[in-house]
């Protein structure tokens, strides 16, 4: 569907050449997350566990993140998506943009307009309704043959997509305890549902810590995982421009002129200051 709204349509070339910084961005940070993880397994066994991510102590043996969103009041969450993103993208964990509550929205030009903006990033977006079925044979197709963790806000509708996967969700649910470390050094308690539903369709929920709260990373870093800002960062004035407040800010400047997402850049502008 042609693009009439916020973002404009980007040109073959600037989509060829974003594609291809997306691609040296994800073998970047493959590399970087390598030599982390490398000087971890070279430290002292208890540091291994304070460094170790939160999601990467729960989303063992997880390949794909599904990240909940939901329309309605309030509205979309999307700084806690946008970084629930990046803290998949550490992990380098497939994700799944799941935009429930489809049929609150009046207006469903809008939902088309937020999956076009992180489609074009390459993430997979889907919209569903756990209220009507809307979705929810692509989502259970999206589910089938994987192990994956279902996370996003308090109310977004998690369990009652569960619900409307599988009625019996409850009778095939196991729950394990978790002692995890955070960051701080501080022990966190957490239980972890776990269920194993048709079509080997195995789903893990998370009770008792808000993963998003929990991403860790120097601030300077943050614009890596914004990789819509890496053509328009060219034109930034200051090399070690963060696009918040500088002047001459090519990132800002697409921001006006509606190449990059307004929200996209609020979510970057919150978790570079949370993170300072
Ligand atoms: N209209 C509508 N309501 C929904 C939809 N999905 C969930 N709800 C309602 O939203 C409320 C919250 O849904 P839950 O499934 O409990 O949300 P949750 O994400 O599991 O919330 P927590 O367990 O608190 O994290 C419930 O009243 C659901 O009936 C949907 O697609 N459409
Ligand atoms: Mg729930
Ligand atoms: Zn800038």
């Amino acid at each position: 569907m042609e693009d009439r709204c916020v973002m404009k349509d980007l040109t073959k070339i600037e989509q060829k050449q974003l594609r291809h910084l997306m691609q040296e961005r994800k073998a970047r940070l493959r590399l970087e997350r390598e030599e982390e993880r490398e000087e971890e397994a070279g430290a002292e066994a208890e540091d291994v566990s304070l460094r170790e991510s939160l999601l990467r102590q729960i989303a063992k043996g997880v390949s794909q993140l599904v990240i909940v969103g939901a329309f309605g009041s309030p509205p979309l969450a999307f700084p806690t998506l946008d970084r629930l993103l990046i803290l998949a993208q550490r992990e380098e964990l497939e994700t799944l943009l799941c935009l429930n509550k489809i049929d609150l929205l009046k207006n469903r030009a809008e939902a088309e307009r937020i999956a076009r903006v992180y489609r074009k990033l390459d993430y997979a977006v889907m919209t569903t309704s756990a209220a009507t079925g809307e979705g929810f044979a692509e989502l259970r197709h999206k589910l089938e043959q994987k192990r994956s963790m279902l996370v996003g806000d308090c109310g977004v509708g998690k369990t009652a997509l569960l619900k409307a996967l599988d009625p019996y969700y409850e009778q095939k649910r196991t729950t394990r305890d978790l002692i995890l470390s955070v960051n701080s050094g501080d022990q966190i308690n957490c239980s972890i549902h776990e269920y194993k539903l048709v079509n080997a369709t195995e789903v893990l929920e998370v009770n008792g810590v808000p993963l998003h709260e929990h991403l860790h990373l120097p601030h300077e870093e943050v614009h890596r995982y914004f990789p819509e800002f890496f053509a328009p960062s060219r034109e930034c004035m200051a090399d070690d421009c963060l696009h918040l407040r500088e002047e001459d800010c090519g990132v800002k400047q697409a921001v006006e002129d509606g190449v990059i997402a307004k929200h996209r850049h609020e979510s970057y502008m919150r978790i570079v200051e949370a993170l300072r």
